[in-house]
């Protein structure tokens, strides 16, 4: 039986989404990052990154979501799309897209807007301004195609939908009006049995709401140097 190690958060959510548009058996564990649950020994054997998600399949692990999406689709022969060398580089491409520029800028930009401490202009502009050249870049693509590779919905999407769903948190309130064609993809996933499955799945779990003292000491431990040096 799978595990798969959840916080409801981008990563896993796209995880989540593959596990029930396959119609995967799995078990869901909570790992509650707010806290500190990532930092258990048991789950620092699964994922040394101590971060979510990560998944055990019998004795496999596998940790990253990116990493886990294309496990779970070699392992299902599921949404993968075109797998000629011509389709394979566009699906390998846009999926490192996602996991080294979406993720991280959308990351960052989140953080230095809304958690770091003054003066943080710089940062914020910095990356502010590569989260929106990234999401304007699958804009562009999904200008052209239905999906984010073409006329077949594949993991890829589902890498986009996992951080689709936190674009205003991460651009702003306006920011849908600027990605038409991003928020079209968003929406139609959003209205798939499957999506509505996965974005349940948080309310089965007691994770903490609110991002207090301990929280930020689970999720920003490097803040504990400047304490020091202060
Ligand atoms: N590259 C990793 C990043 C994982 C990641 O940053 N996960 C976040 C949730 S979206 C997390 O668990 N954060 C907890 C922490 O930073 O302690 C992936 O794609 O899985």
């Amino acid at each position: 039986m799978i595990k798969f190690y959840f916080h409801p958060s981008p990563n896993p959510m796209k995880v989540a989404l593959f596990l029930e548009e396959a119609g995967l058996e799995y078990e869901t564990v909570p790992v509650d990052t707010r806290r500190g649950e990532q930092f258990d020994p048991a789950f620092l054997a699964i994922n040394p990154n101590a971060k979510t998600p990560a998944l055990t399949d019998g004795d496999v692990s596998v940790f990253d979501s990116n990493a886990i999406l294309l496990y779970l689709g070699d392992k299902t022969g599921l949404f993968m799309g075109d797998m000629s060398p011509a389709g394979r580089g566009q699906f390998y491409s846009w999926l490192m897209f996602v996991a080294t520029g979406i993720g991280p800028y959308s990351g960052q930009a989140v953080h230095f807007k809304h958690f770091a401490p003054e003066p943080k202009e710089y940062a914020v502009n910095r990356y502010s301004f590569e989260a929106e050249r990234h999401y304007g870049l699958l804009d562009a693509q999904l200008a052209k195609h239905r999906y984010m590779l073409g006329d077949a919905y594949t993991l890829v999407d589902m890498a986009v939908w996992g951080w689709a769903r936190v674009v205003p948190r991460v651009l702003g309130d306006g920011a849908w009006d600027t990605l038409p064609h991003l928020k079209r993809l968003f929406d139609e996933i959003s209205a798939r049995p499957a999506a509505q499955r996965a974005n349940a799945l948080p309310e089965k779990f007691a994770f903490k709401p609110n991002f207090d003292e301990e929280a930020r000491r689970h999720l920003f431990p490097q803040n504990a140097r400047l304490a020091k040096a202060g």
